[in-house]
C-alpha cells in the first residue's frame, strides 16, 4: 500500500520539500476559502516568503461549507503536493504553509478564537465572486443572498464572510487587539475598497458601531490574483503518486505562470511576498483591468462558446482555428478599453495568454469557467463593452460573448442535451428564458433582468442588434457554425 504524505514523509529528489522547517513558524493568516486556487497561489507565495524571510506567518485554512478541504489535508499534516505545468515541463512541491485546517461547521470556536487572536494579522479571502452576497448596482449587501440573510439575523453564529469578519472585527476592537488587515483575492474589479464598501454597509445593519472602524481604521488592500487552476481530478490524485511515490488527497495541478500585484497596505505587517515575485504598487486598479477584461474576459467568451461548440478543455479550444481567432480578436478589443499601463504592453500580455490557454497538459474544463455567469459578465465583459460604446470601438467581440452566454442560459445543447446552468441566478435566468421563442424574445428577456446589463447597453439598439444577430445565428445554424461565420 502506498504511504501517505505527512509533514516526515521522504520525498524524491526531483520533489522540492519546504525550503524551512514549517513547524517552527506560527501562524499569521487566516484563509477562508480553502480551495484548489488558494493553494496554488497565495499558499504558494507565502511558502517562498517563509523560506526567504521567515515570520510567523502560517496559514490556518478555512472552508465555510465544505468539510472537504480539511478532510483531505488534516491527516496530511496540511502538506499537500502543488503540480506545476506548463510547455517545459511538469515540477512537483510539497508546500507546508498550511498548519491547520478546518470548515467552520465543525470547528466553529476554534475559528473564532482564531480570528480573534492578536497573533493573526491578515485574513485572505476566495470565496468566489458570489460567496459575498454583493449587490453590485450599490456596492452594499446584498439581503437576498443566503449567508448575508443568515449573518443578519444570527450574527452570534455567522456562516458567511461578512458575519464572521464583523463578529471577529468587534471582539478585537473590544479587546484591543489591533483588526487585522482584509485581503481578497477574488477576481472583481477594485476588491479592496468594493470589500470595504460592502462590509461596512454590513456592519451598518448587523453592529452600527462598528461601522465607521471598518470604513476608516481596517485596512483592505487590492489585489490582482491570476494562476489558471483546474479543478482536480482523479488524474492529479494519479499524478502526484507518480511523482512523489505518496498518497496524496490534496494534491492540485496549476500552470507554472503565476502573478500576484498587491497594494502595499498592511499596518500589522505582512510576509515577503515579493520573496515569490509578488508585485506591490501603489495602484493595483490598472493591473486589475488588464486581467480582468483580457485574461478573464476572453474565458467567459471561450467558455460558452467552446462548451457549446462541443470543446472540453480551453486547449481544445484554442486548438479550434476559428474559435482560436476569436480569442485573439477578443483581447485585442479588451485591450483598446484600457488606459496605458507603465511598462506593460497589452499586445505581448495578450501572446502570453493565448499560449497559457494553450497549455497542452492543463485539463481546463470550458464547463467549470462557464458557471457562475451572472457574477462574472459584469466585470468581464459589460464594462469594458460600455467603455468601447463610448469611445467609439467596435463592439463585435463583446456582442458576440453576450449572445454566447445569452445561448448557455438556454441549458440545452443544440441536439437537445440538457446541462445544468450552475449559476446562483439558475433559477431566474431559466424563468426568464423559458417559453421566449427566438433569439429576439431571449436576448429580450436576459436584457430586461435588473441590476445585470448596464441600462446603457440594454437600450443601446446598436449592441442590441449586434447581439441578437449572432443569437440568431447560435440558434438556427448551431454554436461551431456560428463561430465560423463569426471569425470569417
Ligand atoms: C476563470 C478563472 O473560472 C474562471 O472564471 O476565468 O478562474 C481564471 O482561471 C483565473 O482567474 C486565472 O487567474
Amino acid at each position: 500500500m502506498t504511504a501517505r504524505l505527512s509533514a516526515t514523509s521522504p520525498l524524491p529528489e526531483a520533489v522540492t520539500a519546504p525550503g524551512y522547517a514549517p513547524q517552527a513558524h506560527g501562524m499569521g493568516i487566516v484563509h477562508i476559502g480553502l480551495g484548489a486556487f488558494h493553494k496554488a497561489h497565495q499558499a504558494a507565495y507565502t511558502e517562498d516568503a517563509l523560506a526567504a524571510a521567515g515570520g510567523d506567518w502560517r496559514i490556518f485554512g478555512v472552508s465555510l461549507r465544505s468539510p472537504d478541504p480539511a478532510a483531505e489535508l488534516t491527516p496530511q499534516e496540511g502538506r499537500y503536493t502543488l503540480i506545476e505545468r506548463g510547455a517545459e515541463g511538469t515540477s512537483a512541491r510539497v508546500i507546508g504553509a498550511i498548519a491547520r485546517a478546518a470548515c467552520l461547521a465543525d470547528a466553529r470556536a476554534e475559528i473564532t478564537a482564531a480570528l480573534a487572536d492578536p497573533a493573526t494579522r491578515i485574513v485572505s479571502l476566495t470565496v468566489t465572486e458570489k460567496g459575498y452576497g454583493i449587490d453590485r448596482a450599490t456596492g452594499g449587501i446584498d439581503r437576498s443572498h443566503p449567508a448575508i440573510a443568515h449573518d443578519l439575523a444570527h450574527p452570534d453564529a455567522p456562516q458567511g464572510v461578512a458575519g464572521l469578519l464583523v463578529q471577529a472585527l468587534a471582539a478585537r476592537r473590544a479587546a484591543g487587539i489591533p483588526a487585522f488587515t482584509v485581503l481578497c483575492c477574488d477576481n472583481l474589479p477594485e476588491n479592496g475598497p468594493m470589500l470595504r464598501g460592502w462590509l461596512t454597509d454590513f456592519a451598518r445593519a448587523a453592529a452600527p458601531d462598528l461601522a465607521d472602524h471598518i470604513a476608516t481604521e481596517v485596512a483592505f488592500p487590492a489585489t490582482m490574483v491570476d494562476r489558471i487552476t483546474p479543478a482536480r481530478t482523479d488524474a492529479t490524485l494519479e499524478l502526484a503518486r507518480q511523482l512523489t511515490g505518496l498518497e496524496d488527497a490534496a494534491a492540485v495541478e496549476t500552470e507554472t505562470f503565476r502573478q500576484w500585484v498587491i497594494e502595499d497596505h498592511f499596518p500589522t505587517g505582512r510576509p515577503a511576498w515579493e520573496a515569490g515575485g509578488a508585485i506591490f504598487a501603489a495602484d493595483v486598479r490598472p493591473f486589475e483591468d488588464m486581467k480582468l477584461r483580457m485574461l478573464n474576459g476572453a474565458h467567459s467568451m471561450l467558455a460558452y462558446a467552446g462548451f457549446l461548440a462541443g470543446h472540453e478543455f480551453v486547449r481544445d479550444v484554442m486548438g479550434d482555428a476559428a474559435l482560436a481567432r476569436l480569442v485573439a480578436r477578443h483581447l485585442e478589443a479588451a485591450a483598446a478599453t484600457l488606459a496605458p499601463l507603465d511598462g506593460v504592453d497589452f499586445a505581448a500580455y495578450a501572446t502570453a495568454l493565448t499560449t497559457r490557454f494553450a497549455n497542452p497538459h492543463l485539463a481546463h474544463a470550458t464547463y467549470q469557467i462557464a458557471m457562475d455567469g451572472t457574477e462574472k459578465l459584469p466585470q468581464r465583459i459589460l464594462a469594458p463593452a460600455l467603455l468601447a460604446q463610448a469611445q467609439g470601438q467596435p463592439l463585435d467581440a463583446f456582442a458576440f460573448a453576450t449572445a454566447a452566454w445569452m445561448r448557455y442560459t438556454l441549458g440545452r445543447h443544440d441536439d437537445g442535451t440538457a446541462y445544468a446552468l450552475r449559476d446562483p441566478r439558475e433559477a431566474m435566468l431559466t424563468k426568464a428564458v423559458s417559453g421566449a421563442d427566438g433569439a429576439e424574445a431571449v436576448a429580450g428577456a436576459l436584457f430586461a433582468l435588473p441590476g445585470l446589463v448596464p441600462a446603457a447597453l440594454a437600450q443601446d439598439a446598436t449592441f442590441r442588434t449586434a447581439v441578437i444577430t449572432r443569437l440568431d445565428r447560435m440558434l438556427r445554424d448551431g454554436m461551431p457554425a456560428a463561430i465560423a461565420a463569426e471569425a470569417a
